[in-house]
């Protein structure tokens, strides 16, 4: 039991002392600027501590319920990515523009569980994500099966199938 409470209390401030050692080598890598070489080494210091930080955020939005979907694969091909996905009840999704843009989500109204209203899921036909990165979250509740489809890519393939279960 005091093993369990000491080890704890020595996880937490170490990752706080990470964050703020990040934060303070930030803050150098600016001051040495006069000196290249000392900014150089700092500066790919800096970098591997970001990427650990990074790391740690994304592992803990991982935790939350939540899934991703790319708008556009990266080689510029016009999809969802992935294409099909299950999820839980609850779960949120994200579309994020990747590449191929502009690009919406609609369900179909068609392809979705009894008494779900596609209106309030589905971005407007007319709304187009624009710019790199854009998302666009929705939370799906009702267990079932729902198709969905990009707006100006239907015709060329973008759509997708998400199962709730
Ligand atoms: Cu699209």
């Amino acid at each position: 039991m005091a093993t369990v409470t000491s080890s704890a209390a020595v996880a937490i401030p170490s990752f706080a002392g990470l964050k703020a050692s990040s934060t303070t080598r930030a803050a150098t890598v600016k001051v040495a600027v006069a000196t290249p070489r000392m900014s150089i080494k700092a500066s790919l210091k800096d970098v591997g501590v970001v990427v650990a930080a990074t790391a740690a955020a994304g592992i803990l939005a991982g935790n939350a319920m939540a899934a991703e979907v790319l708008l556009g694969s990266s080689d510029g091909g016009l999809a969802f990515v992935p294409s099909d996905l299950s999820i839980a009840s609850g779960e949120k999704i994200t579309f994020k523009n990747n590449a191929g843009f502009p690009h919406n989500v609609v369900f179909d109204e068609d392809e979705v569980p009894a008494g779900v209203d596609v209106t309030k899921i589905s971005m407007p036909e007319e709304d187009l994500l624009n710019a790199p990165g854009e998302e666009y979250s929705v939370t799906l509740t009702e267990k079932g099966t729902y198709k969905f489809y990009c707006a100006p890519h239907a015709g060329a393939g973008m759509v997708g199938k998400v199962t709730v279960n």
